[in-house]
């Protein structure tokens, strides 16, 4: 019975009942108090459900659209137009001086600093590039936490190392030229002159990936060849628009049409790449590039999170036979399973996206999304030059 202090829940088949609390009792709820207190007044014990409906309809309808112009800014067909980066780091930038005085600012839950994460793992630049972990907070702004990590191995939120600060919004403050947009990760720090060198995700992977091969455990390793470059840009132009940016955009529509839109490009492309993948171990052959960690960033998350929570409903991940063999097999190179945090990716979602899971309910994992079936045999019948590479750096 909603509106009382315990919800029982009965199973048709055995009586036993379970009996759930509330995080707060309505009746403790202040809104709900004033809420019930006027409409006592104005209609006795209970406001006729038509017109409870109506009324919160409208404040809703009215409130979320303010919310989601602010958070997630549209054009004029509702559909999601993201903001671009501020601080860019084209390869031509590469600066010796940056390298020995870099923090790289990430959070779990965001796909764009999970790419920056990856590539800093695959090149063996841990050391060399410190890291501070913020969580997201309860206005979905980047935040730091009073936690010590006892086992570096594992990777969760905790202080700022390099600053020391509460937010990240006062590290961006810090640097020079006051800085008042957005507080985005990945961003990455420089120590010495205390301010942002790049927070746009792809300039990061790029330079991690060449530009501190001398300081690199895994030099050796290059995810954009000269060779390839051309094709990865293919890559990156098809799959950023509908698949990174994709679901984003059928998360954050403001109108049908722009959904509507948005989940067709996002499955049409899946679909492409699926088929593509059936003969292909990666995006651009049998070597693994930096298209290949984009795209791995947002498979990883989509059957936890996008399927459900930003209506990618068409299918699931686990439909598309090679699409999730390939994100097993990427899942399974050594140390990239160590940067998938998958409660912290589910709780970044659910629980702090308020416009989209008001009441910040976490839906059940779905099978295919545990730490086994990710790491159970990915059977693509593929061998590839890169696994001796990256099974030799793992030892
Ligand atoms: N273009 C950026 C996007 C980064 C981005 O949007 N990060 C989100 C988390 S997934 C963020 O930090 N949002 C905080 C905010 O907008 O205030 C990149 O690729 O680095």
């Amino acid at each position: 019975m909603l509106g009382s202090y315990h919800f029982t829940v009965n199973s048709s088949t055995t009586p036993p009942k379970t009996h759930v609390s509330p995080r707060m009792s309505l009746n403790q709820n202040p809104v709900k108090t004033l809420f019930s207190t006027v409409t006592g007044l104005l209609w006795g014990s209970s406001l006729p459900p038509g017109l409870l409906v109506s009324s919160v309809r409208t404040a809703w309808n009215s409130s979320w659209q303010l919310m989601m112009s602010q958070l997630a800014p549209s054009d004029p067909s509702g559909g999601y137009s993201r903001p671009a980066s501020k601080f860019r780091l084209p390869t031509s930038q590469f600066s010796p001086e940056y390298t020995l005085n870099l923090h790289l600012y990430i959070g779990l839950p965001c796909p764009w600093a999970h790419r920056a994460l990856i590539v800093r793992a695959l090149k063996g630049l841990e050391d060399v590039i410190p890291v501070s972990i913020a969580a997201p907070g309860q206005d979905g702004s980047w935040e730091f936490r009073n936690t010590r990590n006892a086992d570096p191995d594992i990777l969760i939120p905790g202080q700022d190392n390099a600053n020391g600060c509460r937010t990240l919004k006062e590290v961006y403050r810090l640097t020079s030229g006051s800085y008042s947009g957005r507080a985005t990760v990945p961003m990455l720090w420089d120590v010495k002159r205390k301010e942002v060198v790049c927070n746009e995700s792809y300039d990061i992977i790029d330079f991690f990936n060449l530009g501190l091969n001398e300081l690199a455990l895994n030099p050796e390793l290059d995810l954009a060849p000269n060779s390839l470059k051309g094709r990865i840009e293919e890559w990156n132009r098809l799959i950023y628009p509908n698949i990174n940016n994709g679901v984003y955009r059928c998360g954050f529509a403001q109108s049908q049409e722009a959904y509507d839109c948005a989940v067709n490009d996002l499955f049409n492309t899946l679909d492409m790449v699926d088929a593509h993948l059936a003969s292909s171990r990666y995006l651009c052959g049998d070597t693994i590039t930096l298209a290949d960690i984009c795209l791995f960033t947002t498979l990883i998350r989509f059957d936890l999170v996008y399927n459900v929570l930003f209506k990618c409903t068409k299918k699931k991940l686990l439909e598309y036979p090679n699409l999730h063999g390939y994100m097993r097999d990427i899942y399974q190179i050594p140390k990239v399973a160590g940067t998938c945090n998958l409660s912290a990716i589910k709780d970044g979602y659910y629980k702090i996206l308020f416009p989209l899971n008001p009441g910040s309910i976490s839906p059940v994992t779905p099978t295919g999304c545990e730490n086994e079936v990710l790491s159970s045999p990915h059977n693509r019948g593929f061998s590839s030059s890169v696994d001796k590479g990256m099974q030799a750096y793992a030892l």
